[in-house]
């Protein structure tokens, strides 16, 4: 499915949304109003939504430990993920898990797994399930670039590709496992792509993560070919997270990157937000009628956000 307005302004508003309730609740976590660690997705906006809306509805989302945009982007509820994450009952894991553990059954997002590459296998359950059922679903679990290391990767490639699961592997590759890069942590030549094709004879693509247009297209396109050719298939994301690993801190006078100072400046130019609302003047909207559409959208989601926030009965450690 090729690229248009409708689905252009649908990602832009979806991607606000996700940037301002996370802003939002990087701002209360550094007032210690979150009892569980905190992994945000800033930066990394448009893989969530560019592969949300390049697939299904009925369509099964599997997360990480970095999930508020997958959980947004599948249309999760939102006053139940901000319950959640502060460890209100009415979550949607009544309070127990907090910003790592989510899950809503109604839009089928089973479920954000912390524990690197655990999700795998819990995913391809899920996948050989919906063969039997013949019901023409593809699940697709998120990973990070650090957790496509983990032997259960592997495994879940080789065994799905055997039984042919319509299985969707995203990573969305930040460069970075916590603050170890990609350099440090893999031997020299270490080819992703070529073992995943050549070694696996598994579908494999890889775009620009940055721009939500290239990620929709090339899932549009994987999950069609995944379900006739009867295939896995792994989509690789190249993505720049804007925050820190964990924790609160965004802006780059905050973060004191040391690990990644240079890049970091380099960083800030790729903002998803920025590229969405590049292509939607190519496609003709007016600047202006852009910028009243971001201020009310922000607006909507800073006024929704508090009102769920102030009715929360923070709990004491
Ligand atoms: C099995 C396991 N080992 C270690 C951790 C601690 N841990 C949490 S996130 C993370 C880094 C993950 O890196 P990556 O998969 O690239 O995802 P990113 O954080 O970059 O999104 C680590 C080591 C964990 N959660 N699970
Ligand atoms: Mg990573």
């Amino acid at each position: 499915m090729k690229i248009n307005k409708k689905i252009l302004t649908q990602a832009y508003e979806i991607m606000i949304k996700i940037r301002v309730i996370e802003e939002n609740i990087a701002k209360e976590f550094k007032e210690n109003k979150i009892l569980s660690f905190l992994h945000l997705s800033i930066g990394q906006e448009a893989c969530a939504v560019g592969v949300a809306l390049g697939i299904k509805k009925k369509d099964i989302f599997f997360g990480n430990h970095r999930s508020h945009a997958h959980y947004l982007a599948k249309n999760g509820n939102l006053s139940k993920m901000i319950y959640e994450i502060f460890g209100d009952k009415r979550g949607c894991c009544k309070g127990f898990g907090g910003s790592m553990h989510m899950l809503d059954k109604k839009v089928n997002f089973l479920g954000s797994v912390p524990i690197l590459g655990s999700s795998l296998p819990i995913a391809s359950g899920i996948a050989m399930g919906e063969k039997h059922l013949n019901n023409k679903r593809l699940t697709t679990v998120f990973i990070g670039d650090g957790s496509a290391e983990e032997g259960s990767f592997y495994e879940t490639i080789n065994l799905a590709g055997l039984y042919k699961l319509p299985l969707m592997v995203v990573i969305e590759d930040n460069k970075y496992a916590v603050e170890s890069d990609n350099v440090k942590r893999k031997v020299s030549g270490y080819n992703l792509g070529g073992l995943v094709k050549k070694g696996f004879n598994t579908l494999y693509n890889r775009v620009d993560g940055q721009n939500f247009t290239k990620v929709f297209e090339a899932t549009n396109q994987m999950r069609r070919d995944i379900l006739k050719k009867n295939c896995v298939g792994v989509l690789h994301l190249d993505c720049l997270r804007f925050a820190k690993h964990s924790g609160h801190e965004i802006s780059f006078k905050d973060q004191n990157a040391k690990y990644r100072k240079k890049e970091f400046l380099e960083i800030q130019k790729k903002d998803p937000l920025n590229i969405v609302r590049r292509d939607l003047i190519k496609l003709g909207l007016k600047r202006k009628h852009i910028t009243k559409f971001e201020n009310t959208i922000k607006k909507k989601y800073n006024s929704f956000f508090y009102k769920v926030f102030k009715s929360i009965k923070l709990r004491k450690i």
